[in-house]
This record gives structure tokens, sequence and C-alpha cells, in this order.
């Protein structure tokens, strides 16, 4: 057990300059407005009592050294949080006791906060984690206000164990310090899960020590796509950028600390081009190509008849398994078109040995391979709904993204499916309808329509409903060319995507309730530097489409 006594003095000043303030010289529970903290995502129960909590200086934290992180966010937050703790007039401190207690969910806990004793119990330290996530959001924003906290008495837990966000940082890269001002923004709604899209046709974003050209060659291209899909314009600018292993092991580390999984994706079949450009020999034609500059989807992919192409790619997947910790691996899988494959010698072969019957069976026996590998790896795969194609491999999850049939085919056939459909899970689409929006995708995904989505598809039979892990946001970044774009499409969507997983599907009743807390999750989040958009915060009239 470890236990610390912090006492500030600077805290201890302000204390006494409230108790200054006051006009009785002692500052009482009934003379102060009394807060109300609004949670999100809602807690599965939250009882608000009437014994009041009022500002101290000092903390006492008794915890577990197995909560050593959690000890630390704990403490920061109060001190950050410049909150004094008294009852009747006598400056206590805080005591806390953080402890995990296994009978609790995994990732629920149980806090109870009255005068100026705090417990909070986790089912496992990422439990523990969710209360301190919990209690940053019972302060009011402005501590210069003498109100007064009410005692406090939560059981939560999350309806989802899969909560994911999803970026895509080959289209547009974006750096560690964004990456881990995402990672912040995740943990506070108590998302677990970063799906990080690290290769696609528009750049190789990820270091690989065996085959450097992947980053040299791959990671950069001499153009950039600009405006509308359908203007076709292209500036001239090299673009590019990638993360060293060092980095991904830093982002790794921290995402860890936040209790988030980092799932990498390495693209195949398809989406392929910037490591056909540095290394062209694993193409069907073997001729030079270059790293893609405009969006889409492009006809060449990794050749499906070479022993070599698997050789490299499970070289590049050796070294992405030793940099993420993650049970899992994203293969892609997704919009892979089979064009080469049909007029390429070595595939239209390996299709003859194989005794597969067309290209569609050519894309599962490549996933089916790559799955092998993974499995004798210790790693699971994930693929986009296409690897339901032609045979699905034996163990994969799929993630649905061409709506929820992929997910439910999945699911009845016993495999666990991941729910991304484009609607609403696409935050690359439009949110609102009106004049001045920046140019998005398409689509049209207002903050309501996330907030209200079922995740569970309708037809599945409780056993075969189990198999639906959860759902994540995909934030494809085509049209995204900087951080504070990203973070005007995610916000505050994947707050009610959020709370969808963590306190379970929501009902129309529920959405005034939402907003309202969202405001006061809003300040908090621009306070810290966030770009949120506004529309769903203070609604307008929206244009017909
Ligand atoms: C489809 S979703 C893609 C991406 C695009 C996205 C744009 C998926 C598996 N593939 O390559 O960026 O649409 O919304």
């Amino acid at each position: 057990m470890i236990s610390k006594t912090i006492r500030t003095t600077a805290l201890g000043i302000f204390g006494l300059a409230l108790f200054w303030g006051s006009p009785t010289g002692t500052l009482r529970a009934q003379n102060a407005k009394t807060y109300r903290p609004s949670i999100l995502p809602a807690p599965a129960k939250m009882d608000v009592g009437t014994s009041a909590l009022l500002r101290s200086g000092g903390i006492e934290i008794t915890a577990p050294t197995s909560l050593k992180n959690e000890h630390a966010l704990l403490e920061a937050w109060w001190l950050s949080s410049r909150l004094l703790c008294s009852e009747g007039g006598k400056n206590k401190g805080l005591q806390a006791k953080l402890s995990v207690d296994p009978s609790l969910p995994r990732e629920g806990y149980r806090l109870s906060w009255k005068s100026n004793k705090l417990e909070l119990a986790g089912g496992s330290p990422a439990g523990v984690f969710y209360g301190i996530q919990t209690l940053k959001q019972t302060v009011p924003l402005d501590s210069a206000q003498p109100e007064v906290l009410s005692a406090l008495e939560i059981v939560d837990r999350p309806a989802f164990p899969y909560r994911g966000m999803h970026l895509d940082v080959s289209r547009h890269f974006f750096d560690v310090a964004f990456i881990k001002k995402h990672l912040d923004a995740l943990a506070q709604a108590k998302m677990n899960t970063f799906h990080w899209h690290l290769t696609d046709d528009q750049g190789w974003r990820i270091e690989i020590k065996q085959y450097p050209r992947l980053t040299d060659v791959g990671a950069w291209r001499s153009g950039s796509q600009q405006g509308p899909y359908s203007l076709q314009y292209f500036d001239t600018l090299r673009y590019g950028g990638f993360y060293t292993q060092d980095q991904i092991r830093e982002v790794v580390a921290y995402a860890a600390e936040r209790h988030i999984t980092v799932i990498p994706e390495i693209e195949m079949p398809g989406h392929a081009l910037a490591a056909l450009a540095a290394y062209p020999q694993f193409s069907c034609n073997q001729k030079p190509l270059e790293v893609a500059r405009g969006w889409g989807v492009f006809d060449d992919v990794f050749c499906a008849g070479n022993d070599e192409t698997f050789v490299f790619l499970e070289n590049v997947l050796r070294e992405v398994f030793a940099l993420f910790p993650a049970p899992y691996v994203h293969l892609g899988g997704d919009e892979c078109p089979k064009t080469r494959w049909k007029a390429c010698e070595r595939c239209q072969a390996r299709m003859r040995t194989e005794g597969l019957n067309d290209e569609h069976e050519l894309q599962s026996y490549f996933i089916q391979r790559m799955e092998r590998f993974a499995n004798a790896n210790g790693k699971k795969i994930i693929g986009w709904d296409e690897i339901l194609e032609g045979g699905l491999a034996p163990n994969a999850t799929v993630m649905s993204w061409r709506g929820e049939t992929g997910g439910k085919a999945a699911a009845q056939s016993g495999h666990d499916a991941i729910m991304t459909p484009g609607n609403p899970c696409y935050f690359d689409h439009y949110q609102a309808r009106r004049d001045g929006e920046p140019h998005a995708i398409g689509g049209f995904n207002p903050v309501q329509a996330v907030y209200l989505y079922p995740v569970v598809p309708a037809g599945l039979s409780p056993e075969e409903a189990k198999h639906i892990l959860g759902s994540q946001g995909n934030v494809w970044t085509e049209y995204m060319l900087t951080p504070d774009h990203v973070e005007y499409m995610m916000h505050p969507r994947m707050e009610a995507l959020a709370e969808v997983l963590w306190t379970g599907p929501r009902k129309e009743s529920d959405v005034e309730d939402f907003r309202r807390r969202l405001r006061t999750y809003t300040q908090h989040l621009e306070r810290s530097g966030y770009r949120v958009a506004s529309h769903f915060l203070t609604p307008e009239p929206q244009k017909q489409p």
C-alpha cells in the first residue's frame, strides 16, 4: 500500500480567503449554491445527497501500488481543481481511498463521496480510472464561486466492451502532440479503443526498420487533391510524415496510461499504393508506382500470387506486433479492386493451385493466410466487412461499415463484430445542413442520429447479439487538413457515441438531458483547447436537403 499526504500552502491560503469572505466567517452549506454535477456519459446509477462537500485544501490518498497512475491522476486533479473540502467551517482536506474490487465489472466502478471522505473502487485499474473521469466532472468549472458539491453515490459500468474511435492519418498526417490530445479526449469520454489507420494509398505512416523505403518513399506524396472531389484539382506541394517506432511506443504507452488500447491498421490487399510505390515488386505489374495524390480506390494492390508479398507483409507485421500490445491487428481488407488480379498470371496460377473459384475467393485466401500468421503470433484480426466476401477468415472480427449487414451476418455466423455503419458512425459526413459548413465528403450524420444509434442490429437473437462488441466513430481525413477541423468533425459526435456505448442505447426522451449535460462538457473541452461544433448545442433551423 502506498499512502501519501499532500498539503499545499497555496491551497491553504485560498481556503482562508474563502472563510474570511463569507458573512459569518464560516462557509455553511445552506449559504452556498448547491452544484448538481452533470456527468457525461451518464452513469448507470447516481444519487446526489444533501450533505455538503465544501472546498478545502489538502488531500490524503490511500491506494495500492497497482493504482499508481490513478493515484497520481487523482492527486493532480485535486490540486488543479483548487477545491477546498471542509465541514462546519473546519478545513479538513480530502481523504481519498482507491481500491480494486474484483466483484465489480472490469471497467465499472463505485464512487462514494461524503463530506471529506471519498471512496472509489473499480473492477480493475480501468474502472478506477473511469471513476476519476467522472469525478473530474463533479466540480463546477469556475471554482472561484463558493458552490457546494453535494454528496455523491455512483455505481457505474459500461454497456459495451468496445468503445472506439478511428483516425485516418494517411490522407492527412497528424503529429504525436495531436494524437495525445486526441487520446485525452477519448479517455475523458470513457472510450477505450483507438483504431489508428496508419497506411493507405496516400501515405505509409509507420517506420518499419526492415523496409526503410516504406517511409523514405511511401510516406511522401508529390501533391494533394484539394477541394471537392468533382473539381479534380491537385496542388504540387510535397506532403507527408510518419511516426518513428519510438514515437509509436510513446503513443501506445500514453494510451495505456489512459486505459486505451491502440489497434493499428495495416491495409491489405487494397489501399496499398504507398507501400507499392516504395516496393513495386509486390504489385502484380511490378512497375514503378507513385504514392496517390488523389482520393478514391486504386487498381494497383498487393499481388496475391507472389509468395514474396506474404513474406514482406509478415515481416512488416512482426515489427508492428512488437510495437502494439493490443490483442488485435486490423488488416483492412476493404475496397480491393480485382482488376490486376484478373490479368495477373501469378494470381491466376494461385487460384488454380488453391482451387479458388473467383477473385473474391482469392481475397479470402489472402486474408486467411495473413490471419494464420497473425494467430500464430498471438494476434486476432479485424477486417472491414469485405472480408466476408469469398469466405470469412475463421477467427476474424468484422468491422461493419457498409451498413449493418456485415456485422449482422458475422454475428449470425458466430463471429464478433464492431458496428461502424456509414450512417451514423462516419464523422467525415456533414453534421448540419447549413451554409458555411466546411466541405465534407458528403452524407449527413447529425449528433442526434449518432445519439439515437441502437448499435445492436435488429433481428439478432440474444446469443448472436453478444457478438456485437460495440461501435466506433470513423474519422477519414480526405477533407480534414488540420487538427482543428478533425476536432470540429469529432466533437460532439464522439461524445454522443460515447454515451450510447457507455450508458447504453438512448431514447428520444433522453436527448434534451444529454444536450444540457453536453453544454457543461463542452465548456470543459473548450477550456482544454478543443474545437467543438455547436450545431447541436444551439440548434438552428436546418436547410431542406
Ligand atoms: C471508405 S470505410 C473507405 C475509406 C474512405 C472512406 C471515406 C472504408 C473501409 N474505406 O478508404 O476514406 O470511405 O468516407
